[in-house]
């Protein structure tokens, strides 16, 4: 039995922005049910459900042992009747019938294969389901759905888009966006953030921050080449408006959620490119790689940073810590002091925290 002499229960914060969660789960068993009880009722639109199960999830991913009795989780946060009853399950069964019978349900297996569509929320989800349809071949199949153009380059890029991105895809195609926007803007900064920030080895995308130090805020960038398929949302932030209080707030920057296409190394050869390979013109040579690219201005990028590397439930809880701990608000462009109606600039992650007066949380630890 792991002796964990420091690890106290009780005093385990229900915030994980004020917790260290790193890759290593000890308890994916748990977290694993909890995650397919939190899709269903995202899928339901149960925001409450939903969240409670995450948070659960969230404090097991923490956890420095393995849980094996009930009284492992005595005294730990988030813990409500619901998720005890799953956990009390999987340890005495080793497995969750609620989330076995969750896992065969037709709606949910309905809505699990359509989200997996780039373009494709719960919302549409819904209105294909109502209309009848189960399995992403009979959506193809109908034609008289309008699909958006979204839509229409997940369904095109299917196969590409649901298989991983691998940490050297990440690298190759993070050299092409430097160089690219190196190209525009000698000066910008580009920083890969998200999953592949904290660490992770795989992703279902790769995210990155631009920005340009100094005054110039450059918005032609996102419309200068190289995508094969780009969807560019134009920046809605107005200076002065108070940070967004939503749980899941989209945020206001020039953004693109991008397609891009990663020509593979060739036979004989290592390197990733952009440019074609012409002797091997029979075979498909690439692969369609999902990237997100946001562009913030110098001064918000600490916010930015810290709000796109995530985890998503992480950043919930630094924006409901602020709320509710620090009568302050935290968006990814600013913190707002709502005592000293003053707006808290930062520099750096590190000040953010400060202004939070939280402890430092390196981003390999923000796996909440
Ligand atoms: P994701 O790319 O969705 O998630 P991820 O990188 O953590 O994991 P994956 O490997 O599946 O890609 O989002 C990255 C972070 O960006 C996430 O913490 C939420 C944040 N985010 C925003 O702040 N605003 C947005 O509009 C979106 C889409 C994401
Ligand atoms: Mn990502
Ligand atoms: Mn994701
Ligand atoms: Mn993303």
């Amino acid at each position: 039995e792991p002796e964990v002499p420091s690890f106290i229960a009780s005093k385990v914060s229900q915030y994980s922005c004020q917790r260290k969660t790193t890759l290593n789960n000890y308890n994916k068993k748990f977290t694993d049910a909890f995650e397919i009880m939190a899709e269903n009722y995202e899928f339901k639109e149960n925001e409450i459900f939903c969240l409670e199960f995450l948070r659960a999830a969230s404090v097991l991913k923490f956890l420095p042992f393995p849980v094996t009795r009930m009284k492992d989780i005595q005294g730990l946060p988030c813990m409500g009747d619901r998720v005890r009853d799953v956990i009390e399950e999987i340890i005495e069964e080793g497995e969750s019938s609620r989330a076995k019978e969750v896992s065969n349900d037709e709606r949910y297996k309905s809505f699990k294969q359509f989200t997996s569509v780039f373009g494709v929320g719960v919302k549409t989800s819904e209105k294909w389901y109502r209309m009848g349809l189960r399995t992403l071949e009979e959506v193809k199949a109908d034609k008289t759905l309008k699909l958006s153009k979204m839509q229409k380059a997940g369904f095109l890029y299917y196969e590409d888009l649901i298989s991983c991105v691998s940490k050297a895809e990440a690298d190759a195609v993070s050299l092409i966006v430097k160089n690219t926007v190196c190209t525009f803007l000698p000066d910008a900064l580009v920083t890969i953030t998200g999953g592949f920030r904290r660490g992770k080895s795989t992703g279902h995308d790769i995210d990155f921050l631009i920005t340009n130090p100094g005054p110039e805020e450059d918005d032609e960038l996102l419309h200068k080449g190289l995508l094969l398929y780009c969807d560019i949302i134009e920046s809605t932030f107005v200076k002065e408006q108070l940070p967004s209080r939503k749980v899941d707030a989209m945020d206001n920057f020039q953004k693109c959620f991008a397609i891009l296409k990663l020509y593979q190394p060739r036979v004989n050869s290592n390197s990733y490119s952009t440019s074609k390979n012409f002797d091997m013109a029979e075979v498909k040579d690439w692969k369609a790689i999902r990237v997100d690219l946001v562009i913030t201005p110098f001064e918000q990028y600490a916010y930015a940073l810290l709000g796109w590397t995530g985890s998503r439930q992480f950043g919930r809880d630094l924006r409901r810590y602020a709320t509710h701990e620090k009568k302050m608000i935290l968006d990814n462009h600013a913190l707002y002091d709502r005592r000293e109606r003053i707006f808290l600039k930062a520099g750096s992650e590190e000040e953010i925290f400060t202004h939070l007066g939280l402890d430092y949380v390196e981003p390999w630890e923000r796996n909440a």
